[in-house]
């Protein structure tokens, strides 16, 4: 007999679906740091990874293994047979072709469309409740793709979209006011990439609005300080200016997924920039997926914040929409 025998008296097998499952499809730079976070955070208590590249797949698994007796409790797996992701509760894709230096993300299209999908059906087939937080770019386009393949609700859906773009500008609005990142207050909106949009009339720190102080804020032209260059303009580079020094992007994308992967595991209700459709809010009218702020708990995206955006920002951020509708339009399913 086996020592496991002669150890323990069995009184039921033991439970095999796990209360806060998260997968990550994909362990590049992205998946790993997510993984990282997460496991890091204790915010899940399975973590499954799946890749098409077996070698890497099974090194990235047994490599947080061995740090699990470091963190709370957690159960990591891994295999290229999508078998092994059932019952996740969210699942995080980051899957794909990474921009080139100087490659824009909407370049990306149609490799990554491709290679969703393969990926998009074995998902749903294994997990059909699940929710899906898309992070492969170029990400709008993806996440209305993945809406399209899962053939899940709209509330199951999302991007991880402009939250980094976010804790961008507030890192960068901290730096020049010299006040902590988590109170400077200030969201980006739109496409997450060249289109983005500044919500200049939202900023604020403890609630008095910047605009308030300096009228012209944020405006390309009017502004003396010229905030938009000097700010959102570095949020728009930043991808392109860490690719360039660094050949990828991962620490802040991997805690900026973490977060929103607590959020919806604790069930929390805070308001994440997320991608979601946004088909009848700000003069929109069509099926198209950019970042607004978003209620998220368990069941998904609950509600959609209706800014008051000014009309400036309204009419950047339908800009926004078109091009990513030009996009998703020209895409082969
Ligand atoms: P990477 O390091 O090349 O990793 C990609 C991984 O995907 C590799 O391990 C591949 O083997 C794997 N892969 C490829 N095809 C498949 C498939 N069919 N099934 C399963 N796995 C597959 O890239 P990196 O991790 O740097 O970036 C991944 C994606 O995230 C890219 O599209 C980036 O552009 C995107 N990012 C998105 C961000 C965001 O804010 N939304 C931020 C950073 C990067």
């Amino acid at each position: 007999t086996h020592v496991v025998d002669k150890l323990f008296e069995e009184v039921a097998p033991a439970a095999h679906t796990p209360h806060r499952k998260v997968t990550i499809v994909g362990v590049g730079q992205v998946g790993m740091a997510c993984a990282y976070s997460i496991l890091q955070q204790n915010i899940a208590s399975e973590i499954c990874l799946v890749d098409v590249v077996a070698d890497k797949l099974k090194g990235e698994m047994m490599d947080l293994q061995h740090g699990l007796p470091f963190v709370k409790n957690c159960v990591v797996k891994a295999d290229t047979d999508y078998a092994i992701t059932a019952g996740s509760k969210i699942i995080v894709v980051t899957a794909g072709a990474r921009q080139r230096e100087g490659e824009t993300r909407l370049a990306l299209v149609q490799r990554n469309v491709d290679i969703f999908k393969g990926i998009i059906p074995q998902l749903v087939k294994y997990s059909p409740d699940t929710v899906i937080m898309v992070v492969s770019n170029p990400v709008d386009v993806l996440t209305f793709v993945t809406w399209k393949l899962s053939g899940l609700p709209r509330q199951k859906i999302f991007g991880s979209g402009t939250n980094l773009d976010s804790a961008r500008f507030r890192f960068l609005l901290g730096e020049k006011l010299n006040i902590a990142p988590s109170s400077c207050h200030g969201w980006i909106i739109g496409e997450h990439g060249d289109s983005s949009v500044a919500v200049w009339s939202g900023v604020n720190v403890a609630g008095v609005a910047l605009h308030e102080v300096q009228p012209n804020i944020g405006s390309e032209q009017k502004d003396p300080e010229h905030w938009e260059t000097q700010i959102h303009k570095k949020v728009i580079d930043s991808a392109y200016d860490i690719i360039k020094l660094k050949g990828y992007t991962s620490w802040a994308i991997g805690l900026s997924v973490a977060k929103i992967v607590f959020g919806f595991f604790a069930n929390s209700r805070n308001v994440f920039a997320l991608s979601t459709n946004v088909k009848g809010l700000h003069g929109i009218e069509e099926d198209v997926y950019l970042s607004l702020p978003c209620v998220l708990d368990s069941n998904g995206i609950t509600h959609v914040v209706k800014q008051n955006l000014n009309e400036i920002e309204v009419a950047q951020l339908q800009k926004s929409a078109k091009g990513l509708l030009e996009v998703q339009n020209n895409i082969v399913f």
